[in-house]
């Protein structure tokens, strides 16, 4: 090397070593929090989160999802830790690909965003057993969320484990990460009552275990009454402008605004409108809140066996502002993205500004908050009439539920029932469509059903007990399924012969295959909130003389995640069971010998793994449709473009589903939503419940399944692999992408029109009418009066194009001749 070289590789050097030190001193924050707000450097904050929870969506997806929050107004991601995703077993650890949550939080640093670190390691999230490991269950003498020894030290040694790690990154804010709050535990307060005296101390161990961190931020718990100092109580719920921190040196944060609800199978899609979701969110900052969080910001997908409840359903989208494949749902991202750009843009003087509470009576409340000179008022009104109220010289029209801000107190600026925003409406379209359509080629083969031989014997059974043992217990959750087989012996003079005999099953859920002789002689399923039940058949056909033998395959759909010892929630066969003749048992196989045997044959030699060599082929033709038992094979090219890939399993009953080997999920499309309860028209007014504007009612309960595009091959053929339980055809499955079909606004004058079709052009406009319209997209009505050159404008503006923007004026769109306020409606086609 010459002298020179060295020179250019020492400056090279240099230069690594200073982007280095650059990079590892990020400016370290010191965050801390008064009566009032977070502060940041010593600066009161007004922080709005979002809840994005990592294993629910793949690293490939995280950067777009965040920057999406972040153009939406959002500062801070919030996240669970879920502590089964990374200790599948005692003391081995999993970090990878979804679960890699160091990888989740420096994407959240490279957008600039802080982040919210819900260690939990409770986390309830509709997640399968509360995000607790099944085998921390079977750990002799323990009891969960509770002065108890076992349990403590396991939480101790998996915080610390966390706490670790994010240490290690740098990932606090203290050390320059982007972290700024932890939360230890999780909603304790609702059923801390059940836990006495243990209960107070296991909180204040908490407590003392987060603070022994040192991480100089600050620890929160949420829904926790008697958080001791300096951990804040915050909270959850729909709505939280009444809430009040348990010490006036701590500020109103609301960790769960709740932005829609989860579904379970047999439920109902959950709508919760902007027009509310704001109207909570308004009203929160309006009584003093400083920091709120959506939960969820982008609910996603429960991939593998991740969901919780039970019967919690594969797509957890939440109702969200984005929704499960990442796509913006709109009005609700846009609608509350105004609110969060306005809120911010009165950071100061909410947080340093002297407050002023009018109250007009009617639940009608005028507030201003002044600092410097310089004033802000929101006005809220919490019933559902319209109110005026007189504020200065002026009088002001507040709409039933909402809150309008003035950012000067004089001019209102948003009104959270006054939606300016599009309304989205996307289609899902087959991949196929312009092609010629092939039809999919599907191969299959049964699954194995287990039985005991004449002598007595079952292949690899993971025990035999005299007694029906609980499912979760044997399986530590490795499967959904257990196999509980037995055998008995009926002699030529038996009493049963002749009789009318019913074998008769009790189960605590969630699903009974069950088999007699090796015959299927029955299936059957819970009911969402009532999961055991009692399975009977008339087997008097079926009874041999000599050796019998029965088979109950059990299936799991998700663990109890949530209430005071929910850990104990029985699954499986509890029993009893029995023979019953004439309404009487005459044998009781309960303490029979059962054998016990964890999961299938297919997920031992991983037939949904298309790489794995297998003993026995796939068959080709005779396919077998409406059976249970059987999976099933395809291959599919991957869609060409970026749009989200799904998959339609209508036709299918009930299993699981695998793409290139990795699960997207539990599959149910045969359990339909409730009947009732749904209506066509929507009034936001009234406080949320799930059952209010509720969609889909007597239809399958999740019909479309994601696929993340990383899952897929690039440009190649995809492996999509079914295990069904039920019976299905698998004929009309479809691959199919997502698109906006079409858009539709009616935005008011003084606001902007901004219409988008995402990747898509506008191709045509549908409606246009500037006056008094009404109606709704699809449905849009001229008024009495309206301008006669909007349409050509907006044509001009918009056709074409892939986004366009107007401001709402009688300038830009013709006189209109109305006497009240205009408003534009407009629907286009993409
Ligand atoms: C389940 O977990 C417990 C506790 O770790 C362990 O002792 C037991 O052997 C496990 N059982 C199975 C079937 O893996
Ligand atoms: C609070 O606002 C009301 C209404 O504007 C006003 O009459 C009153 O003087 C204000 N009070 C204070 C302490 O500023
Ligand atoms: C209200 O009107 C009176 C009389 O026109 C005026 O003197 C006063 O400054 C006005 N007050 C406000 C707050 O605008
Ligand atoms: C057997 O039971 C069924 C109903 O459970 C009844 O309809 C039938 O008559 C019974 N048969 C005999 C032989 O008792
Ligand atoms: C059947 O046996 C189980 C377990 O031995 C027992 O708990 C149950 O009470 C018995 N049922 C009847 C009807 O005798
Ligand atoms: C009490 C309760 O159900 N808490 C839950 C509130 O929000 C979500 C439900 O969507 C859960 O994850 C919480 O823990």
């Amino acid at each position: 090397m010459s002298y020179r070289e060295s020179l250019v590789l020492l400056n090279c050097l240099c230069w690594a070593i200073l982007a280095l030190a650059l990079f590892s001193s990020a400016e370290k924050l010191s965050v801390s929090y008064d009566g009032r707000a977070l502060t940041i450097n010593g600066q009161r904050k007004i922080i709005i989160s979002g809840s994005i929870h990592y294993p629910r969506s793949t690293p490939e997806m995280w950067p777009f999802l965040i920057d999406k929050a972040k153009e939406g107004g959002i500062d801070a991601i919030e996240t669970y830790v879920f502590w089964n995703a990374h200790e599948p077993q005692q003391g081995q650890y999993d970090f990878s690909g979804n679960n890699d949550l160091v990888r989740f939080i420096r994407t959240v640093q490279e957008q600039g965003l802080y982040a919210i670190l819900r260690i939990g390691p409770y986390v309830c999230a509709e997640w399968n057993y509360g995000g607790f490991p099944v085998w921390l269950h079977n750990l002799p003498g323990i009891e969960f969320r509770t002065k108890n020894k076992v349990f403590m030290d396991e939480m101790e040694k998996f915080s610390t484990v966390i706490i670790n790690t994010m240490k290690d990154y740098e990932l606090f804010a203290s050390q320059g990460g982007p972290i700024i709050i932890a939360q230890i535990e999780n909603e304790y307060g609702n059923i801390k009552g059940s836990y006495g005296q243990a209960g107070n101390e296991y909180v204040k161990w908490c407590a003392d275990l987060a603070l022994s961190y040192d991480l100089s931020i600050p620890w929160i718990m949420c829904q926790e009454d008697d958080a001791p100092h300096p951990i804040i109580n915050t909270c959850n719920g729909f709505y939280c402008d009444q809430f009040k921190p348990n010490s006036k040196n701590s500020p109103k944060m609301w960790t769960e605004n709740w932005t829609g609800w989860f579904k379970a199978w047999g439920s109902r899609d959950p709508l919760r409108t902007a027009e509310d979701l704001a109207f909570a969110v308004g009203r929160f900052f309006q009584y003093g809140g400083t920091l709120q969080n959506y939960y969820m910001y982008h609910g996603g997908t429960n991939f593998g066996r991740t969901s919780g409840g039970p019967y919690i359903t594969t797509s957890y989208d939440y109702n969200a502002p984005l929704d499960e494949y990442g796509n913006k749902a709109q009005p609700k991202w846009g609608h509350l993205k105004q609110l969060h750009d306005l809120v911010k843009s009165m950071e100061e003087v909410l947080t340093y500004g002297e407050v002023n509470h009018t109250e007009y009576g009617h639940l009608t409340t005028a507030t201003s908050y002044t600092y410097k000179g310089k004033s802000s008022c929101f006005f809220g009104n919490a019933e559902n009439g319209d109110r005026d109220i007189t504020y200065g010289n002026t009088t002001y029209k507040v709409r039933g539920w909402s809150v309008s801000i003035l950012p000067d107190c004089k001019t209102e600026v948003y009104n959270t029932a006054e939606v300016n925003t599009q309304t989205t409406i996307w289609e899902k379209v087959s991949s196929q469509v312009g092609n010629f359509k092939e039809p999919m080629q599907w191969q299959w083969r049964d699954e194995k059903i287990e039985f005991v031989s004449r002598e007595g014997e079952v292949a690899d059974t993971a025990m035999t007990a005299n007694r029906l043992l609980d499912q979760k217990v044997l399986t530590n959750d490795s499967s959904d399924y257990l196999w509980y087989i037995t055998s008995f012996h009926l002699s030529g003079s038996d009493p049963l012969f002749g009789k009318n005999v019913t074998l008769r099953v009790k189960t605590s859920g969630h699903i009974l295959h069950a088999f007699l002789n090796g015959r299927h002689i029955g299936s059957q399923h819970a009911q969402k909130d009532k999961y055991s039940f009692v399975f009977e058949k008339k087997i008097s056909d079926l009874l041999l003389y000599g050796f019998n033998q029965i088979s109950l395959l059990s299936a799991t759909v998700g663990l109890a995640n949530y209430g005071a010892h929910f850990e104990n929630s029985e699954v499986g066969v509890h029993g009893p069971v029995e023979l019953m003749a004439d309404g009487e048992t005459i044998r009781n196989l309960s303490s029979n010998e059962w054998y016990y045997k964890v999961g299938l044959d297919g997920e031992k030699s991983e037939f949904f793994n298309p790489n794995c060599q297998l003993m026995e082929p796939w068959n080709y033709g005779n396919l077998p449709l409406n059976q249970n038992f059987v999976w099933y094979k395809t291959t599919f090219q991957t869609p060409s473009g970026s749009e989200a890939v799904i998959v339609d399993l209508m036709g299918m009953g009930k299993g699981h589903a695998w793409v290139n080997g990795l699960s997207i999920g539990r599959y149910w499309p045969s359990y339909l939503s409730i009947e009732n309860g749904c209506s066509s028209s929507c009034d936001f007014r009234g406080a949320y419940s799930d059952g209010k504007c509720a969609t889909n009612c007597g239809k399958p309960t999740q019909r479309w399944y994601h696929i993340p595009r990383s899952y897929l091959n690039c440009g190649g053929e995809n492996t999509l692999i079914l295990f069904e339980e039920f019976g299905g055809t698998p004929l009309d499955i479809d691959i199919q992408t997502t698109r906006v079909k079409k858009v539709c606004a009616m935005p008011y004058a003084g606001s902007t029109l901004e219409l988008s079709c995402h990747d898509r052009t506008i191709s045509d406009i549908k409606f246009v009418s500037f006056g008094n319209p009404h109606g709704t997209c699809d449905s849009f009505q001229k008024g009495s009066c309206e301008s006669s050159t909007a349409l050509s404008v907006i044509e001009e503006a918009c056709v074409g194009q892939r986004e366009c923007s107007i401001e709402v004026s009688e300038k830009n769109l013709g006189s209109t001749g109305c006497k009240k306020r205009n408003r534009l409606a407009v629907q286009v086609t993409c």
